[in-house]
């Protein structure tokens, strides 16, 4: 069985980052310099990432990484397409990161409607405005429900956390409780 994963989120967020910190075939990467001076990044993903990460037997996990400009949007809806959760992730070091989220789950709300979600917000020990808590409002006002966790994106350990939490919850909506990890 194979399980499709994508993860989104504003540009720096770490979702390159997340995806090579996990996956065990080289990623495949297709950042390119960035010309855009509103962003303060040498390179920025315009295409995708890709990482496998392998489960117990001959399971697998697929992971998407999507570009986080909403320039890209069209892109967002295609590679939702068979997907089984969204790995969203926020940086709460840039000014409006509660805002950002809004733009997420409009855009991926037919993937969050259909499957699960998991947040994931970086930085957050340094900059602990917005608190996790004000993340958990934000959702709950749009009527969705998924866990909110502190995440760094660079540890191994914390991207697992968040496949784990989202693979727990499809397991509860589709009623196996075969151990994943
Ligand atoms: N200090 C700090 N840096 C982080 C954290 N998460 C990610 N980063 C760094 O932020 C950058 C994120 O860039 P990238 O993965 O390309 O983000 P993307 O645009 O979402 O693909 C990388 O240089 C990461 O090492 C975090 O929790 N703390
Ligand atoms: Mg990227």
């Amino acid at each position: 069985m194979e399980y499709k994963i994508v993860f989104a989120g504003v540009t720096g967020a770490g979702k390159t980052t997340a995806i090579g910190s996990v996956s065990e075939i080289d990623p495949v990467r297709t950042d390119v310099r960035n010309h855009d001076a509103s962003l303060a990044k040498e390179f920025t993903t315009v295409g995708l990432d890709y990482g496998e990460v392998a489960l117990e037997g001959s399971d697998r996990l697929r992971l998407y990484g999507t570009p986080g400009q909403t320039r890209f949007e069209f892109m967002w809806r295609i590679v939702s397409q068979g997907a089984l959760g969204l790995v969203l992730l926020a940086d709460n070091s840039q000014d409006g990161a509660l805002d950002a989220i809004d733009t997420y789950i409009d855009g991926f709300s037919e993937l969050i409607d259909r499957t699960a979600c998991v947040i994931g917000v970086g930085r957050s020990e340094s900059h602990s405005e917005p608190g996790l808590d004000d993340y958990a409002d934000r959702l709950a006002e749009r009527g969705v429900i998924c866990p909110v966790v502190p995440v760094d994106v660079r540890r191994r350990s914390d991207v697992l956390m968040l496949l784990d939490l989202l693979l727990t919850q499809l397991e509860m909506k589709t009623g196996t409780t075969d151990e994943l990890f």
